[in-house]
């Protein structure tokens, strides 16, 4: 039982119902790597979408905010992912995403991996223009998402 009302908007209380979202799924649905890119601290939205995904059965490596794009290569390029999930909630960081797309690309790690983005001032619009595999405007949507793009590739 949670005595404290505060304690449900702090990471703590994100711990708490954590399980309570789990899914069953012994088995993991796919490998997702997200972070916060270059210049973003904001991680309150990455932090329930990847509460949410893990929930659904996906093995989520949270890289944390402000990644540089080549530590975001770095880690690609080591754990091949599925999926790399990109969050920005500044207009001034948006374009680390395309940024993060091309170097990918120029690195040819593009090929078996697919880019799903998110953040309030990204649209569907914005991930088409910068070649971005999917869009997510809520948690529940990054979900679908990514089941979406993982029965894609099989
Ligand atoms: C909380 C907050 C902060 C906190 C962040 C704490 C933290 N640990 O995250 C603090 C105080 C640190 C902060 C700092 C700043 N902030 Co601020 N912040 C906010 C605020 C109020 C809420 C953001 C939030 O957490 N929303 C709730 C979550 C649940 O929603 P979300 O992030 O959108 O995530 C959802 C979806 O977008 C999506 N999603 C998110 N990520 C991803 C990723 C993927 C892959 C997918 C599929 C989906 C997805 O799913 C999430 C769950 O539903 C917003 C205003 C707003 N209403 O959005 C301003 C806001 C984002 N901040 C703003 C600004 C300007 C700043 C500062 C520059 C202020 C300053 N002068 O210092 C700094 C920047 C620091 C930095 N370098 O990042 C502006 C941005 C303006 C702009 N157009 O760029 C906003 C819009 C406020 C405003 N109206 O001016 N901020």
């Amino acid at each position: 039982m949670i005595k404290d009302p505060f304690i449900l908007f702090s990471k703590k209380g994100l711990e708490i119902i954590k399980p309570l979202l789990q899914d069953d799924a012994s088995e993991s649905k796919g490998t997702i790597i997200i972070c916060t890119v270059k210049g973003d601290m904001h991680d309150i939205g990455k932090n329930l979408v990847t509460m949410m995904l893990e929930g659904a059965g996906f093995n989520v490596i949270d890289l944390g905010v402000d990644l540089s794009v080549e530590k975001v290569i770095e880690q690609v390029a080591q754990v091949k992912p599925d999926i790399l999930g990109l969050s920005a909630l500044l207009t001034t960081t948006m374009p680390e995403m395309k940024k993060v797309i091309e170097a990918l690309e120029e690195k040819g790690l593009r090929n078996n991996l697919k880019v799903i983005i998110g953040g309030a001032p990204v649209d569907a619009a914005f991930a088409q223009k910068i070649g971005a595999d999917g869009f997510g405007d809520d948690a529940t949507e990054a979900v679908k998402q990514a089941r979406r793009l993982i029965a894609g590739k099989t």
